[in-house]
């Protein structure tokens, strides 16, 4: 079985080689981005069997994606070429340092894996795998993907435990859209990663950690990132969903109700764009390997550091070992 398969839309992604607006910069360096992709590619790099499922286009784009993606051990034989459809590319800016405010420009509409459906994915190949993990992006690429995502989290004996990631992207969504949906797919999960700042955005939730947790009491685990300052994870208080072929991942340890909050680490920031992936990335494999509630968090944040401090979306994750001794320091230590 493979641990996690990851399934969603990755795009070629140019990045400026200077500072700038879209408007002004002459020229772009090309990389890969895609959430879902991101989180199949760090885990990989880290050991863990992972899996995309998705769609390109039969062309030069789509080579690219696969090879790359391919080239972090990541499984790409269940990714389909579309021969009507373009793979999607993206450009966006570095963004300013205090603000974070940067620039995205999708090229994306239309692309091959908006054509993502129970018909044209490999829905077994999905299913395969100990962990789904999925994202809101999906969902706001078209009613098909939507569909998509409505029949993979749909509850059926042996289903794989899902993991669900917010990624709550306003752009996409026309005004209001996303939240009724984004809160049905959430509460279908097994694990969510939720940041505060999306909550409120999606949902108008305020309130803090407690407040998600409050809309969102399903999930046998949440974790609510709260940006530079940590996250808090709320565990299971409650028996995993019946059939779900990854229960053993809630393990005994629960945490308590009030939820476990532990701080990030203090980076300097280079471009925050794959941070919540690598998090996700961090945690999962943390999980996988049973490690206890706190450590999950601590690798999360450890991952998301690697993250934060490359232009690029994607990141190589930090050594098992190294990672380890540093999750495992006392809660002073650790700040
Ligand atoms: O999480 C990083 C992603 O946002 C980025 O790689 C591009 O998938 C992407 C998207 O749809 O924004």
């Amino acid at each position: 079985t493979v641990d996690v398969v990851a399934l969603g839309e990755s795009m070629v992604t140019f990045l400026p080689t200077r500072p700038g607006r879209l408007a002004d910069v002459p020229s772009f360096d090309r990389s890969i981005g895609g959430a879902e992709s991101n989180v199949a590619c760090m885990l990989a790099a880290a050991g863990h069997s992972a899996r995309w499922v998705s769609r390109v286009g039969d062309d030069g784009f789509g080579d690219h994606l696969v090879e790359t993606i391919g080239a972090y051990g990541v499984d790409v034989t269940a990714v389909r070429r579309d021969p009507a459809r373009p793979t999607g590319v993206y450009f966006r800016t570095a963004g300013d340092r205090a603000t974070d405010a940067h620039e995205v420009a999708y090229y994306r509409a239309g692309s091959a894996a908006s054509a993502m459906s129970p018909a044209t994915v490999d829905l077994p190949a999905a299913r395969a795998g100990r962990v789904l993990h999925l994202s809101g992006i999906t969902a706001a690429l078209s009613a098909d993907c939507l569909g998509l995502l409505r029949e993979l989290t749909a509850p059926r004996p042996g289903r794989p435990l899902i993991s669900f990631d917010v990624n709550h992207r306003s752009r996409l969504w026309r005004d209001g859209e996303g939240a009724a949906v984004l809160l049905e797919l959430a509460r279908a999960a097994d694990v969510v990663f939720v940041g505060e700042d999306e909550a409120e955005e999606a949902w108008g939730v305020t309130g803090g950690p407690e407040a998600v947790r409050a809309l969102l009491p399903e999930p046998g685990l949440l974790v609510v990132k709260e940006g530079a300052r940590g996250a808090t994870l709320f565990g299971a208080n409650r028996a995993p969903k019946e059939g779900a072929r990854g229960a053993m991942l809630f393990g005994a340890n629960r945490a308590p109700s009030p939820g476990t909050f532990v701080p990030a680490l203090t980076v300097d920031v280079v471009a925050t764009t794959g941070a919540g992936d690598a998090f996700a990335a961090g945690f999962l494999s943390a999980t996988l390997r049973g490690l206890p509630q706190r450590r999950r968090l601590r690798h999360g944040h450890l991952w998301a550091a690697a993250a934060l401090t490359v232009p690029g979306d994607l990141a190589t994750p930090p050594a098992r070992d190294h990672a380890d001794r540093l999750a495992a320091l006392d809660g002073t230590a650790w700040g």
